[in-house]
Order: structure tokens, then C-alpha cells, then sequence
């Protein structure tokens, strides 16, 4: 059961499709408290568990940290920050009482739960303008399944999405993205896209191509196709301002990007130098920018990235001018120590400004409203303009899309990365914590870089990252310029990397169809253990193992130098094990606790009780995968497999289901 409650007049975010009415009485569960913004306090019991918030940091259970939904272009994801680049305001809690909240609100909101005082959660809206949907239902499940139902069906990525895919900030030209794709073939590793950052563009200008260093586009990704290897482009948020640059002159004069108070055009300093920003809440500018990528999906592209959508300000004009000014300031001072460090600090501090965001204006189809307040919807609706495009231009093709940036809704369009991670074993553990939570707002096609993005990456690092990598809808390696080289044929013993990745395409029967049928049946891809052992006590705490799928746990490693791990059991199980020769035992285990050996070269996972998983054949890259033929593992009889062509768009067809029965 779903209510809607409305405070003030809100902004219409179109994250929820769903038409409800708004409720008259009061809301339940939280104490309201009004002021020039809105407080909504509830009260934890010891065993309340809160689970939700999608892309953020700490753990599965929300409780004992603060978290600001303000998208933020944040490199560093340590511990203590507040904000990284997504805004999902959706949080279950679990215990004395069972509900789910969202709190639709397009600005900056705070969700301190249990960070003031232990046992308070207190969720604070700037303003007095937000809608509230409270949900309740039987298991926590039951609740996200009404939430996704609400917010409208999951992007689809295409098939050949679920194919491991090689990506680094620094691939200069067609050479280096050859001897990648070489790299990978002579060490017989599969492979089914490499990325292109933004050195593929002439000057960083969004939907241009830098001729001199990839010659003939068009060609080089048909040779790369037909090697099984799709190119997959950065865009980013900001157009350079450049004279004869068409998308900056058309841009300008049909007024799409966004304005100051003055009516003058906002620029913004990123990768291209002065930049504007187009004004993705305006649907003429959605349409006109959205039609671009076509210039891309005309070279045969069939895949996207969006970056820098938070959007990300190096500097603006006034920015630059007052830290100019003010270091002047500094010049001819004694300068404290204090006053040095201010002075130090003068040029960092025009970084994703508070001062920039309340700078620029959109107009929302008529209304006009200021950045700051709306903050969190430019990266949805920079990606709502390409996922709306690609229905004119390619009606009936799946195409790859995933965004830096986001907001609840922008995962009708498209799924996301978890952006800028650092090359650090706790970084496994952010990962695999942020999959569920991402699920419950309706993100399915998500997954981090892997093996790290900033900082230098080691082989085994590596290899126990991709451990979880095997698992997740975006399997893809990614690394800042400037960091060690760490595609996989980098580093000694080749084998273990082949025999890991492998796998992966051996487990794309079972990895597709539950991702498929997550998207079309609003299921959870990735779920905390205690979603499907919700009474075991243990199962409701744990924070490092999570379901995937109807019927397997993981529980990777993700500790240096470990011999292996201790893994919880909510119940009897298959422990499978892919040994260093590609070969697979099982065994039963009981429910319980266990110390599991897994050296670097072999993975292990869990199999629930009364469930059988299809393998296919491995192959060197998706477009040449067999599911004419299953092997089956765990101990169940049958498994309804979901396969279609992975390119169209039939989803509902229910050919697509077949039950796959093991004597048949
Ligand atoms: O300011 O395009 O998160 O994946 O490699 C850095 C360069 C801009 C940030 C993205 C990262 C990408 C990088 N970008």
C-alpha cells in the first residue's frame, strides 16, 4: 500500500509515473517539524535495520552515519563524506515496524540516521516544497517491488553489456585501443567493449571525434565489431564555447543552455576550458542535445557513458575573477600561517561551488528555477535526453547507457557506475554494498571500476575485485590517467584472469536472465541476505555476502593477503568452487559459520537449497555465446531461463521464458 503526502507545492521531478492521490491526513511514522525547511523524525528501536539510499557510502545497514543527497563530483570515497554523485531518497526500515519512505525532493536533503543521537532518524529538507510516499507491505521486498512499480520499469541494457568490458582514462589513439583488444586476444581472455574517455574527442567537445588520432571512426568500429568488440564513448555535461563549434552556436542561439539572473549565459570551466551547460529541464534543449548522439550511433556506436553530469565545475567566470581578487589580497601581506593556507586554498575552493550552483537558472519549460534548488535532477535529464533520444533514432535497438550522475527515474533510462574509486581493498566492500541498495531505486544495470580507478592497481587486487566483478550486470575495468597500467594481460600469469572471466560468460544464462527478469518483474538483482532470511537474526547483520539472483550468495574476498574468509550460512547450501583449471567442484554446507580457503586463483559461491543454475560454454566474446547447451550446477531440478535476441526490444514476449528442466 502506497501513500503520497504532499507539503507545499514541490517540483515535479517525474521520478514517480504512477498517478496518486495525495493523502489528507497526517503522516505516519514520522513527527513533522516546520520551519523555513522540514525536519521528519522517527524514532529507532535497537533492532530496526534501515536499509536504502542507493549510491552511498557505509554500509547495507544505513544506520550510524549522515548522508546529504547533493550530487557531488567526489573523487574520494572515503568514509566520512556525505555525498557522491547520485541522489536516491528512498530508505526501507526494518524492525519494530516495517515501511518504506521516499522523499521525492530535487535539492539537498539529509538523512542523519542515527549520527545526532543513536536512535533518532531525522531527515531535513531545505525548503518546505517535497512529496513523501510512505509504503508498507509484508517483507522488505514486497516494499521495493511497489516502490519499482511506482517509478516505472528498469532500463534494459542489451546483451552484449553483459560481456566484460575494458575501459582507462588515457587511450590516446586507435593504436592503444588495438593493442588492448590484442592484449586480451593473445591471452585468450574474452572481451566485448573497450571505452573510450574523453581522449577521443577533437578538443573535448562533446559529439566530436579528434581525426588526427582516430581516423575513419566509422571503419574502426565496424573492424572493431566484427572482432566483437564494441567502442563505448564518453559525453560529458558541458559544451565548449568555441566559434563555428556547431553545438555551441546552436545551442546559444536557440537559448538551450542555462542563464544567469542577468540573462547571460553561465559558463563553467571543465575538461574543454569555458563551457556551457545545456539545460537539460528544458524539453526543447533535452530533445535538441538528445538528437546529437546520433552523430555517434551514425559511426555504428552503440553504447554511451555520461560524465561530468553532476554537473562538475572546475571554476565559473565569477569563480576565477573573486579567487584572483582575493589572492591579491594575500600578495604582499605577512602572511599567518592561517592566512597562507586560506591563501593555499583559494583556487581549490572554485570547485563545485555552493556560489556556482545558486549562479545559474533552468527553464523548466516555462518555469524558471534556480540550479541549487534542483541540483539533483542535471545528470537525469542530461541522460533522459540521450534515452529519449534513442527511441527516435534507434527505436527497436537496445543501447548501452549508463551515467555518472542520477536521480530516482533517470533508471528508466539508463543505469550508472559508481564513479571515481580508489585502487584500495575496503573499495571492494563500498562496491558490493552499494548493488542492493542501487536495486531498491530501480538502478539494475550498475557496477563500479574495477580494480580501482584512482591509485595504482596490484594483480591481486584485481583478481579478488573481479571475483565480485564476475557478478555484477557492468563488468568493466577502469583506471584515471596516470595510474598503473591494469588490463588484465598486464600482469603475470595470465591464466587466472582467463579463467575468472570465463567463468563470468559461463554464468550469463543465469546472470542475464535474472537481470532480465529483475527489470520486467521488479526484483531485486542483488538482495541483503536478510531479504530472503528475514526471521535469522545473524543473516539481518551481515554486511561483507549478498544474494544474487533467485538461488546464489557471494561472499568475495576482499582482504589482502587473506587465506580466505569466513562466510555465514542462513541455510544448507552447494559451496561451488571454480578451481585454477576452469573446473568446478561441489559440495553441500551446512547452515552456519565457516572459514572458507579461496586462494587468489579460484572463486567460490553458494548455491540456495532446491536450485539449479545453467552454465553455458565459455566464449571469447558475447555475440558468439551457445545456450543450445546448459551443464547445470546446485541441487535443484529446474530453472526458467530468459533468452531472446538481446539487441530488440520484445520484452514481454513470453517465449522468452522457458523452463529449463534438468532430465529433460
Ligand atoms: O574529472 O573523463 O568519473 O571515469 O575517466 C575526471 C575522465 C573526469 C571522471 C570519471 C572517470 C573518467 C574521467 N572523468
Amino acid at each position: 500500500m502506497i501513500k503520497k503526502f504532499r507539503f507545499g507545492s514541490p517540483f515535479n521531478t517525474e521520478s514517480v509515473v504512477k498517478e496518486l492521490p495525495i493523502e489528507s491526513g497526517v503522516l505516519p511514522y514520522f513527527d513533522v517539524q516546520k520551519s523555513d525547511s522540514l525536519a521528519f523524525t522517527y524514532t529507532m528501536s535497537d533492532k530496526d535495520v534501515v536499509y536504502g539510499l542507493g549510491e552511498a557510502l557505509r554500509g547495507i545497514n544505513k544506520r550510524g552515519w549522515i548522508y546529504e543527497s547533493f550530487c557531488s563530483d567526489q573523487p574520494n570515497h572515503s568514509e566520512e563524506k556525505r555525498s557522491l554523485y547520485g541522489a536516491h531518497n528512498f530508505i526501507i526500515v526494518d524492525g519494530n515496524e516495517l515501511f518504506g519512505a521516499y522523499f521525492d525532493y530535487p535539492g539537498k536533503i539529509t538523512f542523519d540516521i542515527g549520527y545526532t543521537m543513536q536512535n533518532t532518524m531525522k531527515i531535513t529538507s531545505e525548503t518546505t516544497d517535497i512529496d513523501v510516499y510512505i509504503i508498507t507491505g509484508d517483507t522488505p521486498l514486497d516494499i521495493v517491488k511497489q516502490f519499482r512499480e511506482i517509478i516505472g520499469r528498469s532500463y534494459i541494457a542489451p546483451f552484449w553489456a553483459f560481456g566484460y568490458q575494458q575501459s582507462r582514462w588515457g587511450y590516446a589513439c586507435k593504436e592503444d585501443i588495438e593493442n588492448v583488444v590484442n592484449g586480451y586476444k593473445n591471452a585468450g581472455i574474452p572481451l566485448d567493449a573497450v571505452y573510450l574517455d574523453i581522449d577521443y574527442m577533437q578538443d573535448f567537445k562533446d559529439f566530436t571525434v579528434d581525426e588526427g588520432k582516430y581516423p575513419d571512426n566509422e571503419s574502426f568500429v565496424a573492424d572493431m565489431k566484427s572482432q566483437g568488440v564494441r567502442l563505448v564513448p564518453i559525453i560529458d555535461a558541458g559544451v565548449k564555447i568555441e566559434d563555428g563549434y556547431d553545438i555551441y552556436e546552436q545551442g546559444r542561439d536557440n537559448g538551450y543552455f542555462c542563464k544567469k539572473e542577468d540573462g547571460t549565459l553561465f559558463v563553467a570551466g571543465v575538461w574543454p576550458g569555458r563551457t556551457h551547460f545545456p539545460d537539460f529541464l528544458n524539453s526543447d534543449a533535452r530533445k535538441w542535445f538528445g538528437d546529437k548522439y546520433k552523430v555517434l550511433t551514425d559511426m555504428g556506436i552503440e553504447g554511451f557513458w555520461n560524465d561530468m553530469n553532476e554537473p562538475a565545475i572546475f571554476y565559473s567566470d565569477e569563480g576565477l575573477s573573486e579567487a584572483f581578487e582575493k589572492i591579491k589580497t594575500f600578495e604582499k601581506g605577512n602572511l599567518d600561517i592561517n592566512s597562507f593556507f586560506e591563501a593555499r586554498d583559494t583556487f581549490n575552493k572554485t570547485a563545485n561551488s555552493i556560489d556556482d550552483y545558486k549562479r545559474f537558472y533552468h527553464n523548466a519549460d516555462g518555469k524558471i528555477v534556480r540550479h541549487y534548488d534542483v541540483h539533483n535532477l542535471y545528470g537525469y535529464n542530461m541522460t533522459r535526453s540521450a534515452g529519449e533520444a534513442f527511441e527516435r533514432i534507434e527505436p527497436d535497438k537496445r543501447i548501452l547507457m549508463f551515467s555518472r550522475s542520477s536521480y530516482i527515474g533517470m533508471h528508466r533510462y539508463s543505469g550508472i557506475w559508481t564513479g571515481d574509486n580508489h585502487s584500495w581493498w575496503s573499495h571492494i566492500l563500498n562496491h558490493l554494498r552499494m548493488m542492493p541498495s542501487l536495486n531498491m531505486c530501480g538502478f539494475l544495470y550498475i557496477g563500479a571500476d574495477l580494480g580501482g580507478f584512482g591509485c595504482d592497481c596490484t594483480r591481486d587486487l584485481l583478481l579478488r575485485w573481479l571475483s565480485l566483478g564476475v557478478f555484477t550486470p557492468l563488468m568493466r575495468n577502469h583506471a584515471a590517467l596516470g595510474t598503473r597500467d591494469q588490463e588484465c594481460y598486464r600482469f603475470e600469469n595470465t591464466e587466472d584472469f582467463k579463467n575468472l572471466i570465463e567463468f563470468r560468460y559461463r554464468l550469463i544464462p543465469y546472470l542475464y536472465s535474472e537481470y532480465m527478469k529483475a527489470s520486467l518483474d521488479n526484483e531485486m538483482y542483488f538482495r541483503p541476505l536478510a531479504f530472503d532470511y528475514h526471521d535469522d537474526e545473524t543473516a539481518r547483520h551481515i554486511e561483507d555476502q549478498l544474494m544474487v539472483g533467485e538461488g546464489l550468495m557471494i561472499a568475495p574476498v576482499y582482504t589482502q593477503n587473506a587465506l580466505g574468509r569466513y562466510v555465514y550460512l542462513p541455510d544448507d547450501m552447494t559451496q561451488v568452487r571454480l578451481n585454477s583449471d576452469g573446473s568446478l567442484t561441489q559440495s553441500e554446507i551446512k547452515k552456519g559459520h565457516h572459514f572458507i580457503e579461496i586462494p587468489l586463483n579460484e572463486l567460490v559461491f553458494f548455491i540456495k537449497k532446491g536450485h539449479m543454475v545453467p552454465l553455458c560454454e565459455p566464449a571469447q566474446c558475447t555475440d558468439n555465446l551457445d545456450f543450445s547447451h546448459f551443464e547445470y550446477i546446485g541441487d535443484g531440478d529446474s530453472y526458467t531461463l530468459y533468452s531472446d535476441d538481446g539487441y530488440s526490444k520484445d520484452y514481454d514476449n513470453p517465449s522468452n521464458r522457458k523452463v529449463l528442466k534438468r532430465f529433460d
